[in-house]
């Protein structure tokens, strides 16, 4: 037995520590920009090892100056991976290889001696869905069979970056390794990056090492040069217990900007369950009522369902003021006074360009077109974008071309102009209401956590959970339809419990324990479900959505406040009729069609989600959980 892991641990230190091997490549090192010295002895180790391994031409430590950026760029477009956007003030277009275009979830892979560290074990002869585990021999030959040499003959950016505002008690350090400009340039907007993170290592040398390479082919062939990448081997690999993340073969989104799902969720989380906080997949915004008084609201949809709508939302009803926190990430902590305070650990957002319009999010067209980065949207002749959605802006003078590069005219084509999972990545502070303290080191105080999904039938407007227990089971019981945001096809309905199934990093049972355990730590905030993608019979949304969700947020503050505007069903707590505002709405509403609990649909609703945590979860389901299952079932079956 001892021998056995000792082996494995000399094997595992092999593939990061390659000692005397390492030293000596090391001093061939050639340091181009910034100085490895300043480093901390760890980085610095990090970097030496990853450099022997990977054998770049040369090594740039990035200082994130505008400098360092017009640099990038440079280089970027004479790979032809950036295009400019001239109708804009420093906006650039790219376009990816076509098969690197979203999330692999089927490709990524959490790293823990025990599998039940990561995983559920689920029913026997059924394939788990809440994650993949890859042993530590199996990481380290992954490692081995791709990264040796794939850096020839270009430059290992290093990027500090730090999530969350620079020192604050709620933010953490990250150095990224990558091959990838156009990842360098996505970071500088994502993170906070460069020279005032190399400030903080010198007091504070923990770090989240992330080594990333958009790759090479097996067979050397890279098929679009503008876009080198590696769909076939791509991989993404965490190594909880050692704060490490290795991804290879993709340059696109969440696979390589690895501040994001990689360390903000999936490594994040299993910091917090440790640190007794949360890492959640929640935009965090905002809201003030006419009154003046301010709340601020967390909310978990799954990828593509709305975050950045909501978090930058219009409120249509009078006298109401959304601001925005952020936008997909929210981390979470009780202070010291037991009132739930949190931050978003990004500085930018990287948002879904399709469907984003004046209609539908004014605020958001009001970022973007400065100093952002378009990807896999379509482009027009007048130097500026396209996507689906910006219909009315086409002439026909104007000429379109898609995301592939083709002509694209609009009768012409059934392929959409912009990829559905194309997207913006633009500064957070550039956004017209980002809120005054959404850099506040101390986080915001959070009064409610909204969970909700795409669910067509079944699943009404809002309704609250009726306790912090009822609201974890809500959470954890989330269905929605698949989005374009990972490698899903079609649109069938996906358990996605807390809108965490692709990003949890440890296993899901323990998390609902930590999540459970978060009413001993302080006061807990109420928990609400919310669907505003609810259609009739005749296949049309129920619900306008967009600014009309403030009518949802209005009822959410004013039960925050514990006023008497609620009535019990079986699934929670849903609106008296006549205290969800409808006033100034000149749609006709089939509220009664919106608000329905029907008994039939829950009772599957309840069938399915018991056998998915029969199927999925098994004996990690904390008790409490199956107990209110039990309840609700008991609670429909009486209807
Ligand atoms: P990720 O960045 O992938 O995590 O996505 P997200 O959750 O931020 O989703 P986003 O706000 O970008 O919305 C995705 C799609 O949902 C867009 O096409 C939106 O137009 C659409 N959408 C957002 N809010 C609403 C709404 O209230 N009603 C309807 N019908 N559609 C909405
Ligand atoms: C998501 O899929 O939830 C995103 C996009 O926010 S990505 O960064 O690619 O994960
Ligand atoms: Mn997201």
């Amino acid at each position: 037995m001892i021998s056995t892991v000792l082996r494995t641990r000399t094997r595992l230190e092999a593939f990061y520590s390659f000692g005397h091997y390492a030293k000596l490549s090391a001093r061939c090192l050639s340091v181009t920009h910034g100085d490895i010295e300043r480093l901390p002895a760890e980085a610095k180790k990090f970097i030496e090892e990853s450099a022997s391994l990977c054998k770049p031409e040369n090594i740039h430590i990035c200082d994130g100056s505008v400098k360092e950026s017009k640099h990038m760029i440079g280089l970027l477009l004479k790979q032809g991976t950036l295009s400019p956007l001239t109708k804009y003030e420093n906006c650039w277009l790219a376009r990816t290889n076509p098969a690197d275009v979203a999330r692999v979830e089927s490709k990524t892979f959490i790293c823990t001696n025990n599998k039940e560290d990561t995983i559920p074990t689920p029913k026997t002869g059924i394939k788990g869905t809440l994650g993949n585990w890859i042993s530590p021999n199996d990481m380290e030959a992954a490692v081995n069979e791709r990264f040796p040499s794939c850096m020839q003959g270009r430059t290992m950016y290093v990027i500090p970056y730090s999530m969350g505002p620079i020192g604050s008690s709620l933010s953490k350090i990250g150095i990224q390794l990558t091959d990838s400009p156009y990842v360098v340039e996505s970071m500088r907007i994502m993170t906070r990056m460069g020279e005032g993170v190399m400030k903080q290592l010198e007091k504070d040398n923990t770090f989240v090492q992330c080594l990333h390479s958009v790759g090479r082919p097996a067979d050397g062939r890279i098929e679009m040069p503008s876009w080198p990448c590696d769909p076939e081997r791509t991989i993404i690999l965490h190594k909880p217990d050692q704060n490490m993340i290795v991804s290879y073969g993709s340059g696109y989104g969440g696979n390589s900007l690895l501040g994001k799902k990689c360390f903000a969720l999936r490594i994040g989380s299993t910091i917090a369950k440790r640190e007794g906080w949360l890492a959640e997949h929640m935009l965090i915004l905002g809201i003030t009522n006419p009154k003046g008084e301010k709340k601020y609201i967390a909310a978990a949809f799954p990828s593509a369902c709305g975050k950045t709508n909501l978090a930058m939302m219009t409120p249509t009803l009078p006298g109401y003021k959304v601001e925005c926190v952020g936008d997909d990430i929210a981390w979470m902590k009780f202070d010291s006074n037991g009132q739930l305070r949190a931050i978003n650990p990004e500085n930018g957002f990287f948002g879904v360009a399709p469907g984003t319009t004046i209609e539908t999010n004014p605020i958001a067209m009001a970022t973007i077109f400065r100093n952002t980065i378009f990807t896999n949207v379509g482009s027009v002749s007048d130097g500026g974008v396209y996507w689906e959605g910006m219909e009315s802006s086409l002439v026909p003078a104007i000429k379109v071309t898609d995301w592939l590069g083709k002509p694209w005219t609009r009768v012409r084509n059934e392929n959409p102009a912009a990829h559905p999972n194309s997207r913006f990545c633009t500064p957070a502070k550039q956004c017209p209401i980002i809120d005054p303290a959404w850099e506040d080191p101390e986080g915001v105080p959070i009064s409610a956590i909204l969970f909700g999904g795409r669910r067509p039938t079944g699943v009404p407007l809002v309704y609250e959970a009726n306790s912090w227990t009822h609201g974890v089971f809500v959470g954890s019981s989330m269905r929605s339809e698949a989005t374009a945001a990972a490698e899903h096809k079609g649109k069938v309905i996906m358990h996605d419990p807390f809108a965490m199934r692709p990003f949890f990093g440890y296993n899901f049972g323990h998390y609902l324990k930590h999540w459970l355990s978060m009413e001993n730590r302080g006061t807990v905030p109420k928990i609400f479900h919310v669907n505003w993608f609810r259609k009739g019979n005749d296949g049309k949304f129920l619900w306008p959505g967009f600014g009309e969700n403030s009518r949802v947020l209005d009822w959410i503050i004013r039960r925050i406040d514990n006023e008497d505007c609620a009535i019990d069903s079986p699934i929670g707590k849903l609106p008296k009729n006549e205290a969800f505002r409808l006033d100034g709405l000149h749609t006709q509403i089939k509220l009664n069609e919106l608000f329905k609990v029907d008994r039939d649909f829950w009772l599957e609703e309840v069938a399915a989600i018991e056998k998915y945590f029969e199927e999925q979860v098994g004996g990690d389901l904390p008790n409490e959980i199956a107990n209110e299952l039990k309840l609700l079932k008991q609670r429909i079956d009486k209807m």
